[in-house]
């Protein structure tokens, strides 16, 4: 029977040693979040990197982690410091990720870092060819992987491809800035089935496609080598029905059942006290500075919301090797400490913030508690934890606060 084959750079499990075993705990990020459930109803296999260097494993180790990734169908592809670096921590992120969210000041291209995104998307493609038949359907996801689907095709025609980019694609006038672009729409386009979030990414990519390597599009099919390949949008969703039911039961159960809940509860009791919530990776594409900058504000112009609102911003650890997100993390802190040290009195600190992953009870226990959210990136594909938030209004309540970028 033909199997469907999800590749992705980061697999949705984090790989730790801890006390001589290995341990295994689930990643935060839209992607994962997104795709979890459909490989788990789907039976698919999922190849992508585990979260820990070969460089710190020896034969054995990654023996056992293959044999434990196995029994969730997950496939480890082993990437060592030099790769991580530079593949990842160099190229996708310090060129392609603000390149694509249009912070063209911050991009840097690194021929060595190219090079190194050839050979890493090359060692993709090959776990893929080793497991793939005729016939099977492979789904390639995000900008780590972009030369991946034509290496696959290359050598085997046969497998049908998906490919799906989880952030923006840029206007013409951005991506013509980059020096490899031709190099980059052509690995996109080994892929049958190329999607985007929204109709703009769609309609960009097709106008790089016709003015950088001049080729035929009608309406949303692209002409490339005796092939049609279909490009469309997709935005992505959510599993609704596991936030709404997870909302429901987190309403149903005693006020008090975890310690967050206790917090919330109690700054609620209060001078009757309201809860905004942000929450995001710690990524200067999310707006978190910012959003700290205009709570500031209003807490300055707005003197008597003081003590009766509060600020949750969870801000998930990301990228923490790289330069730009080392200076955002410092400046946040710094912004935090400033505004809770400005207005801060016994009984209220205006901005609780947590720099941590949080389990999915006290993420829904924060959706649920909250009486707006407020999700305002500078650049984002398309937010998920603003479609969560709604998911959890079961009682139609709440406030979202939704950029339009
Ligand atoms: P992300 O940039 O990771 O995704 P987003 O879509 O907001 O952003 O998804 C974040 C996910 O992580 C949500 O499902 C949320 O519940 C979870 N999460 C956030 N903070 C958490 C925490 N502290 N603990 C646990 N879980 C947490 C990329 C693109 C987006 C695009 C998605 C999906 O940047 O634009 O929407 O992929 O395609």
């Amino acid at each position: 029977m033909p199997k469907n084959i999800i590749v992705s750079n980061r697999l949705p499990v984090q790989v730790e040693s801890k006390n001589g075993s290995w341990l295994f705990t689930p990643t935060s990020g839209g992607l994962a979040t997104g795709l979890k459930t459909v490989h788990e109803e789907g039976e698919s296999l999922w190849i992508g990197w585990p979260g820990v260097s070969s460089d710190n494993l020896d034969n054995e180790s990654k023996n056992q982690i293959c044999q434990d990734l196995g029994k969730n169908r997950y496939c480890p592809v082993f990437l060592d410091d030099k790769e991580l670096d530079n593949f990842y921590f160099g190229f996708s992120n310090k060129c392609l990720w603000p390149l694509f969210h249009y912070f063209i000041e911050i991009h840097q291209f690194d021929m060595k870092q190219w090079e190194f995104y050839i050979d890493v998307n090359q060692k993709f493609a090959d776990e893929v060819l080793r497991f793939v038949n005729d016939g099977d359907k492979v789904w390639i996801h995000d900008y780590q992987l972009l030369l991946c689907p034509q290496m696959i095709k290359d050598i085997n025609p046969n497998v049908t491809i998906g490919f799906f980019l989880h952030i923006p694609f840029p206007s013409f006038e951005i991506f013509r800035i980059f020096a490899k672009r031709e190099e980059l729409l052509t690995g996109i386009l080994g892929a049958d089935l190329i999607g985007f979030h929204t109709y703009d990414y769609e309609r960009h990519f097709i106008s790089s496609v016709k003015r950088i390597l001049n080729l035929e599009v009608n309406f949303n099919i692209v002409l490339h080598n005796g092939r049609e390949i279909v490009v469309n949008t997709f935005p992505m969703g959510i599993d609704f029905k596991k936030f709404e039911i997870a909302a429901k039961n987190n309403l149903r159960i005693s006020p008090g059942s975890s310690e967050l809940k206790r917090q919330i509860n109690t700054h609620k009791l209060v001078n009757e006290g309201k809860l905004i919530l942000s929450i995001d990776r710690l990524d200067y594409t999310k707006g978190v500075l910012n959003r700290l900058l205009a709570f500031e504000r209003f807490l300055d112009t707005n003197p008597g919301y003081h003590d009766k609102i509060r600020l949750v911003m969870l801000a998930v650890p990301s990228r923490s090797k790289v330069a730009q997100y080392k200076i955002l993390k410092r400046q946040t802190d710094e912004v935090v400490g400033r505004i809770n040290g400005k207005f801060a009195s016994v009984n209220w600190t205006p901005v609780w913030y947590y720099y941590r992953s949080m389990n999915f009870e006290n993420l829904i226990d924060l959706y649920v508690s909250s009486d707006v959210c407020m999700i305002t990136p500078l650049r984002d594909g398309m937010n998920l934890v603003a479609k969560e938030y709604l998911a959890t209004r079961i009682n139609n309540d709440g406030v979202l606060i939704l950029s339009e970028l």
